[in-house]
């Protein structure tokens, strides 16, 4: 309507004033990620959010995503200003892994190699040895593995057992999940299967084992985004947030994409396929992240001692992606 005209028009202004570009995340809202294309920005998963925000020669980022990626902006590009809509936009697995814990879990363990999500806070990031992202934690993981490296992952345990399960490797797992594709039914996708035949299933390992198990396709958003893609499947049923929805039908115009089942009838679900952290990164969200002064600050700061040190495995990830 009018008034997302007015914050889009003005949104466009204050980029090219402030020499910034906005990068957003596959969960974001679509008019979020359409912003982001039209405006010279990306859309992308995590691991390419870095990388863009590392190489882009804009002064500012504008990152619409949650709290990590922000910081995760910052820690690679420590001379940009990182701006985010929100500051509150944070993530069930970051806080699931507070770094006091997580430094005793890693200190009981000193004989691991310790490999963490990039879904946690810069002061867990710099008591890591490598920092993964889901697209790419599977061959890192096999790299260390074949090294003959015991392995200590953290936080999310159901990602961390589907690598287990895949790579067999010798692997001790924190137990955190994120409350999004934790709440993927068994029972409820074995109904919608039955009603749909023909479809294909693509789930993301941060759902439970026995919703991968049902899976045709299990992999990081831009991984399931292939799938889509190369799957002769007319109809999709998605396990992850419909944020994804966006990309996957603007690349497969003529497929249909269907939301894997949350929870039982009549039953309600605080975070239903969809992110509500990620949810917080509206229009005027932007616009103030923009206009931003001390009294309402969007501005992402990390220690520089910390980031310092959290930039070592953030930098192993990015290398061995090359
Ligand atoms: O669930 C998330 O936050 C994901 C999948 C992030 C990413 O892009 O790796
Ligand atoms: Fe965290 Fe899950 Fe939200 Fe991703 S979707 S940011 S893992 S809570």
């Amino acid at each position: 309507d009018e008034q997302k005209a007015d914050y889009k028009a003005r949104i466009k202004a204050l980029l090219k004033a402030r020499d910034a570009v906005l990068v957003a995340h596959y969960y974001t809202d679509p008019e979020i990620q359409a912003l982001a294309e039209e405006t010279g920005g990306c859309v992308s998963d995590s691991l390419e959010m870095a990388r863009f925000g590392k190489t882009h020669p804009a002064k500012t980022l504008i990152v619409a995503g949650v709290k990590f990626m922000g910081e995760t902006a910052k820690i690679l590009s420590p001379e940009k200003t990182v701006l985010m809509p929100t500051l509150e936009a944070t993530c069930s697995l970051d806080l699931g892994c507070p770094a006091d814990q997580f430094s005793a879990f890693c200190d009981a363990h000193p004989d691991h190699t310790v490999v963490v999500y990039a879904n946690t806070s810069a002061a867990v990031k710099a008591r890591a040895d490598w920092v993964v992202t889901s697209s790419i934690a599977l061959e890192i993981v096999e790299h260390l593995d074949s090294q003959g490296k015991k392995i200590l992952w953290a936080p999310d345990k159901h990602l961390g057992g589907y690598i287990n399960k895949q790579t067999g490797a010798d692997m001790l797992l924190w137990q955190s999940a994120c409350i999004v594709h934790d709440e993927f039914k068994t029972r409820a996708l074995m109904d919608m299967k039955a009603l749909y035949p023909d479809a294909a299933v693509l789930v993301h390992p941060e759902s439970p084992a026995s919703i991968v198990e049902m899976a045709d396709a299990v992999g990081s958003t831009s991984q399931l985004i292939k799938a889509a893609q190369t799957l002769p499947n007319k109809r999709l049923i998605v396990a992850t947030d419909r944020g994804i929805f966006y990309k996957m039908q603007q690349l497969c115009p003529d497929k249909e994409f269907v939301e894997a089942p949350t929870a039982g009838e009549g039953a309600t679900c605080r975070s239903c396929a969809h992110c509500p952290w990620m949810a917080m990164n509206g229009l005027k969200a932007i616009y103030e992240s923009l206009t931003a002064d001390e009294l309402q600050p969007h501005e992402i700061h990390v220690d520089p001692a910390l980031a310092e040190k959290a930039m070592v495995p953030l930098n192993r990830m990015l290398d061995f992606a090359e």
